[in-house]
């Protein structure tokens, strides 16, 4: 059972997401335990302020150190967990991949700092961060949204979380291709035809069309993806691998 902790601002938001769809269904057959800090409940009375002015001038307000210190605290208790993976998510960070991804889907506990205004204190950075994530290259007004992508990333490479039809093993990046066309009835909608070989029942045959329609593609949109592609074939193909 993986834990996750999210310490946010904006509890509500969280919670309403990791409720539903596949995140939810996660939880409801215990693969995951979400545990959410409101940081208002950790801020000191009687105004209860969790960001202030930066040292130093500056445009925006800095998230204070105290209240996510101590939300951090009531999270590990008294027994620290040495393979805690604490998440700032941040558009600073190194940018989310695939294989970031199933590597921390094999964490038994994650915690997930929610940044907002314009930045936290370095402090907590610091002492506290073990990965800094981003989610791509543009800025979004809170690490509410970033944390939950990142989770819905993480939770669906979960063995068991989704179920055959749903499986990861055939997703884009999985197999360092983007997917390719997908089919489904009629056979001839408004006069557009399913392509024949995906009729035909030759496995072979289809097997091979489907590859060739993700190398294409791959080709087509994103040249870096194809040719670490390639360079790993040739690897294989000196080493004597055969899959594909
Ligand atoms: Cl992780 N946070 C914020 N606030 N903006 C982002 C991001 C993260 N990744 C891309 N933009």
């Amino acid at each position: 059972m993986l834990s996750v902790h999210i310490l946010t601002p904006f509890a509500k938001m969280v919670e309403a997401v990791v409720d539903e769809s596949i995140l939810g269904r996660a939880n409801a057959k215990s693969f995951v335990n979400y545990l959410i800090y409101d940081l208002f409940n950790f801020a000191d009375p009687p105004h209860y302020r969790i960001d202030d002015y930066p040292f130093g001038g500056g445009s925006g307000m800095i998230m204070k150190p105290e209240p996510v210190f101590r939300a951090y605290k009531k999270a590990v208790g008294d027994q620290q967990n040495s393979s805690l993976r604490v998440i700032f998510p941040t558009p600073d960070g190194e940018v989310l991949t695939h294989k970031k991804a199933l590597e921390l889907s094999k964490c038994s506990e994650l915690m997930f700092i929610n940044g907002h205004y314009k930045g936290i204190d370095q402090r907590i950075r610091d002492v506290l961060v073990t990965d800094e994530i981003s989610i791509g290259d543009y800025v979004l007004t809170g690490g509410e949204l970033p944390t939950l992508v990142i989770l819905d990333a993480i939770i669906r490479l979960i063995p068991g979380v989704l179920n055959t039809y749903e499986s990861a093993e055939t997703d884009s990046f999985a197999s360092g291709l983007l997917d390719g066309p997908h089919f489904t009835r009629p056979e001839e909608f408004e006069g557009m035809k399913v392509p024949e070989v995906l009729l035909s029942g030759h496995h072979k045959k289809i097997a091979d069309w489907k590859l060739d329609q993700q190398k294409e593609k791959t080709k087509l949109r994103r040249t870096d993806l194809f040719r670490k592609y390639l360079e790993l074939k040739s690897v294989e193909k000196e080493n004597g691998e055969n899959n594909g």
